[in-house]
């Protein structure tokens, strides 16, 4: 496979002095790491929208690259080039895993029946390829934000129609997810939100949603689909407000509509930060309440707010996400996926490999500087002295839910004030530092 990306070779592992811009320099696949390859550890995904269908368009302008994959009038013919470019891609770089929206592989027809016919074909060649290659599909997902029968959102349109046709969108996602193999599924609420309360009816959309999921569920059933269903949250950017808006509000959400056991969370960083959280944040939430499924690797700008799906660079951030992570005991369906693109003026083929070897690197480095982390144990010995109240009586006590407030009160009276300690928290940031390689 050398016809869409000829000037680019297979990357491989340099190490850390290399200067070829086509090689990692710290993402060895096979080095352990705590027992586990790093590949292993990472699971990285390349995402199917931004890396070949995303052309650089903004709200200011259209694309600005051309790729030798998308040259012919005939949409199937691009659609099954930009298969085959995708699969020269994922084995040059050599990432075990893709994603996909339903409309990115395939384009719409006009009719279901029709769109259904091209997805199955275009499947079909990207099963030929996964079994060529040993590349697998981490998770699929459907489109339900683009075209214009969806302005109102799909699951909380105001029109049943439009939901049925959401409906008949994510089965069929849901069964080529499964021909494929897909490890999981996931919901991202493109539109499901609100643009005014004043044409709104949140409770009934909500509502609505709710049974929405139930039914994939039911349908995932009886299909026999084991993949994992992910929800993943944003806040806003297409909506005002998304009803899917964070971590802890996906949580409520999930445990209202009595989901909580079928679904885990696909956190996207830069939807953390827009949502005014920190990556760390959200994943934390996350591993706490046992629903941390899968992570969208990218990253946002401190200058603009809006969702910039930048590849992520920061080491700082990847060590903190990495750290979380095996503190979780890390992926099992999940892995790193590359939700991110190249910036307008990267208008070479080129630079896709670029900001994939920079953001594996990256990843990669972060999870170095995690493992030390966690091997020395520091960071946990210092929550557990700040913690250490909590192991005696009083704690204890507290905490089995064996005193209320009469009891409290009477300690305090015997007691007095209490004594109180440094927080500490220039010393941990000192420590961290001290791990960032
Ligand atoms: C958009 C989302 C989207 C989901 C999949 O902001 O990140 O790409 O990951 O629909
Ligand atoms: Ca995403
Ligand atoms: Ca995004």
């Amino acid at each position: 496979m050398n016809k869409y990306f000829p000037k680019v070779p297979k990357i491989k592992y340099e190490g850390a002095d290399s200067k070829n811009p086509f090689a990692f320099k710290h993402y060895n696949p096979r080095k352990k790491v705590l027992g586990k390859t790093m590949a292993d550890h990472c699971r990285f995904a390349v995402c199917y929208w931004h890396t070949f269908k995303g052309l650089g368009g903004d709200p200011f302008g259209p694309g600005t690259m051309i790729r030798n994959y998308n040259q012919s009038d005939d949409p199937m013919a691009v659609a099954e080039m930009t298969m085959e470019a995708a699969f020269e891609f994922f084995t040059k770089l050599g990432v075990n895993f893709w994603c996909f929206h339903d409309r990115d592989i395939a384009p719409e027809a006009d009719t279901l029946a029709e769109t259904n016919r091209r997805l199955d074909k275009i499947v079909k060649l990207a099963k030929s390829l996964q079994q060529d290659t040993g590349i697998q599909l981490l998770w699929g997902t459907s489109n339900l934000f683009s075209h214009r029968r969806f302005m109102a959102g799909a699951a909380t349109n105001p029109s049943p129609a439009v939901y049925a046709y959401a409906a008949s969108q994510v089965k069929k996602a849901m069964e080529i997810t499964k021909e494929l193999g897909g490890k999981g599924y996931t919901f991202w609420g493109g539109r499901e939100g609100y643009d005014t309360l004043l044409n709104t009816d949140l409770g009934r959309e909500m509502d609505h949603l709710g049974r929405f999921l139930h039914m994939a569920v039911e349908y995932k059933k009886s299909i026999r689909f084991k993949g994992q269903f992910y929800i993943e949250p944003k806040p806003k950017e297409p909506t005002k407000h998304q009803y899917d808006c964070d971590a802890g509000n996906c949580h409520a959400f999930l445990q209202k509509y009595d989901l909580v056991d079928d679904f885990k969370l696909n956190i996207e960083s830069n939807h953390g930060t827009l949502a005014g959280h920190t990556f760390q944040h959200e994943l934390q939430y996350c591993v706490d309440n046992g629903i941390l499924g899968s992570i969208d690797a990218n990253r946002g700008d401190l200058m603009l707010g809006w969702d910039t799906d930048q590849f992520p660079t920061d080491i700082y951030e990847t060590t903190l996400a990495m750290y979380i992570l095996l503190q979780s005991g890390g992926f099992t369906t999940g892995g790193l996926n590359f939700d991110a693109k190249i910036r307008r003026q990267s208008i070479d083929p080129e630079d896709l490999f670029h900001a994939h070897i920079g953001a594996m690197d990256a990843f990669a480095r972060g999870l170095l500087n995690a493992a030390k982390m966690f091997r020395s144990g520091k960071f946990e010995k210092a929550i557990t002295k700040r913690y250490a109240g909590w192991e005696t009586t009083l704690g204890k006590k507290i905490e089995k839910g064996k005193i209320g407030f009469a009891e409290l009160e009477a300690y305090t009276h015997k007691n007095g004030e209490p004594k109180i300690q440094s927080g500490r928290q220039e010393l941990m940031e000192n420590m961290l530092n001290e791990y960032i390689a």
